[in-house]
């Protein structure tokens, strides 16, 4: 089945009962049962929802994997993912990431004794050195938030294989509609459902999706016990967002590619991130690896400083300055005071992450409109 059959038919069927055609919305914290431990598969609603399980089938199936899972949001996802682990456990991690990961990482897990090394990834092999008897984990973003590096999924994932760590992938800024990391040698794929996948910027929510049977046995004993599951009407939110992923990630990559090329000949920007660029120094992987390039994009002003960051973003009018990415709207952020600010400056500039980033989450509006609204908050 391809991409956008998928999108609307994996996992779903008509109610039951009813016939609805669209999965309704099961709002029930409990399920009645004939007598204790006699019921219809369904005992509370923190353990299993119809609507949930509908949804998790559904990203499952298109990130071709056998497992999903829901979360009451990205980081709850995450928080799931290290909690696999123990303490003396070592986690490599890419150096460029979205800051909420790295708070999680460093403010919550390094106190229960979890070890988190940031390293730049662009070169896999280099990784391997950094591989001990204590690592457990490799976690990447691809592309990269906010500096859209390009990470080889493929070849991370045979060196993740090779000494037995897991490998998880957060395809957040990707989408299953560019590619699918457990296809490629990743153990885990992690979605804030928040952004592209619900698409229109009204849920909050996480996933993790899985092959391995004794992997989801671990992910769905924790979504369970430690309980932060998302509430039924926000997985018929996604579920309907779902439905037009592949028609949207089509314009937010059409419209990416203008505004990156428009942004690129312009003289006051210094520098254009997006992985559609020849100049991109990831771009080879990105071709190799991507099916699209997506509508992310970051871009650094000649004249570096927050204060020009900002007058130039005051300026816009159909960019909306806000935090979060991947819904129908265009959205402009400033990573290090927003997104990234839970990341030391000396830490995010030794990164690459100057104060002059400014990122855009380009939607899915005439790209014409777009372009007007950047040239003239330029000029
Ligand atoms: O916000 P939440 O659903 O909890 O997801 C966290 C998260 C995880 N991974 C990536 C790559 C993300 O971008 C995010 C959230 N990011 C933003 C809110 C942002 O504006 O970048």
């Amino acid at each position: 089945m391809k991409f956008g059959t998928k999108a609307i038919h994996a996992g779903i069927y008509p109610e039951q009962v009813t016939g609805a055609v669209m999965t309704p919305i099961f709002q029930t914290s409990t399920y009645a049962q004939e007598s204790p431990g006699k019921h219809k598969g369904y005992e509370y609603a923190r353990t299993q929802n119809p609507t949930r399980n509908v949804l998790q089938d559904n990203l499952a199936a298109l990130e071709n994997g056998n497992f999903g899972f829901c979360f009451a949001s990205g980081l709850a996802a995450i928080d799931t993912v290290i909690k696999l682990l123990k303490p003396n456990d070592e986690v490599i991690a890419a150096n460029d990431l979205y800051g909420g990961t790295y708070r999680i990482f460093t403010k919550v897990f390094e106190k229960f004794g979890i070890k988190f090394h940031f390293v730049p990834m662009n070169d896999p092999k280099s990784i391997e050195e950094k591989i001990n008897a204590n690592t457990k984990l490799i976690w990447v973003e691809t592309p990269t938030n906010p500096l859209l590096n390009i990470i080889d999924i493929e070849e991370m994932g045979k060196i993740a294989k090779k000494h037995k760590v897991l490998f998880a992938v957060d395809n957040t800024f990707a989408t299953p509609y560019c590619h699918t990391p457990l296809d490629l040698g990743a153990d885990i794929v992690m979605h804030s459902v928040t952004k592209y996948l619900a698409g229109h910027s009204d849920v909050i929510m996480g996933a993790l999706i899985v092959n391995s049977e004794e992997l989801a046995d671990q992910i769905r004993f924790l979504q369970n016990a430690c309980g932060g599951v998302p509430a039924p009407q926000d997985c018929f939110l996604v579920l309907r967002g779902i439905k037009t992923l592949h028609l949207r990630m089509k314009a937010h990559n059409e419209n990416g590619i203008a505004i990156a090329n428009f942004l690129v000949n312009h003289p006051k920007i210094a520098r254009v991130y997006h992985p559609s660029l020849p100049t991109h120094p990831n771009h080879d992987i990105a071709k190799k690896q991507m099916k699209i390039f997506g509508g992310m994009l970051s871009f650094e002003l000649k004249e570096d400083s927050v204060e020009n960051a900002f007058a130039m973003m005051k300026r816009l009018k159909l960019f909306i300055t806000a935090e979060s990415l991947g819904g129908v709207e265009s959205l402009c952020g400033h990573p290090a005071t927003m997104t990234h600010a839970s990341i030391p400056k000396a830490e995010r500039e030794k990164n690459g992450l100057r104060d002059s980033l400014v990122r855009l989450s380009v939607g899915v509006e005439d790209v014409e409109d777009l372009i007007e609204d950047l040239a003239q908050a330029l000029a």
